[in-house]
């Protein structure tokens, strides 16, 4: 049977764990026999963006070309996972507008940036906290949440218990279900 392509675009602080849940979803489609890809910063700020760094204009040229990428892979009929900060509403929103109605579904990663930076995997925090680091996000460059987003994922529940990567993913595969 063939499947519908989309596009599952995550939005998030550095660190609340957009990868990690991108991966675990991707694993779990596989299993399911379902064709999917991902974006992220490993296999395209790397190449197609390597050319780009963290001012306004390069993040918003960042995820424009982003976007046009993940259209063209869902337009096959791909499952299409992207895993960015995307910080600038606008920068979503326009994505949003280029992919036919339906098929983009925004996934907020609405972690806190506390447990962000108790997270730090690779220090950049501490560096942007101690000023070694301009311009990172959530510090001295905004993040604009989404104001309707399709999926809302948390790391705590509201008495403070902590959300697995794996639950994550599975309250987000119901949702595409
Ligand atoms: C934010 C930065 C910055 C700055 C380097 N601000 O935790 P990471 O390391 O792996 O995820 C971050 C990644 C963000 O790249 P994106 O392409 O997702 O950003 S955007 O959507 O805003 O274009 C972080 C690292 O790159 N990084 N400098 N100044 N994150």
């Amino acid at each position: 049977m063939q499947q519908r392509g989309v596009v599952v675009w995550f939005t998030g602080l550095s660190g609340s764990g957009k990868s990690t849940v991108a991966c675990t979803l991707e694993h779990a489609l596989a299993e399911s026999g379902k064709i999917t890809t991902l974006l992220d910063g490993d296999n395209i700020r790397h190449g197609l963006n390597s050319n780009l760094g963290f001012t306004a204009a390069d993040r918003e040229e960042n995820i424009r070309r982003i976007g046009e990428v993940s259209k063209l892979f869902a337009d096959t009929g791909i499952i299409t996972l992207v895993s960015f900060i995307s910080p600038y509403r606008k920068d979503r929103d326009r994505v949003r507008s280029r992919v036919p109605e339906g098929k983009f579904v925004e996934v907020f990663m609405k972690v806190p940036i506390s447990i962000c930076e108790e997270r730090d995997p690779k220090g950049l925090y501490k560096k942007a906290r101690a000023g070694k680091l301009k311009g990172f996000t959530g510090i001295d460059d905004p993040y604009e949440e989404p104001s309707n987003p399709e999926v809302v994922l948390e790391a705590e529940t509201p008495d403070g218990k902590r959300i697995s990567p794996q639950e994550q993913a599975l309250k987000l595969l119901e949702y595409l279900r």
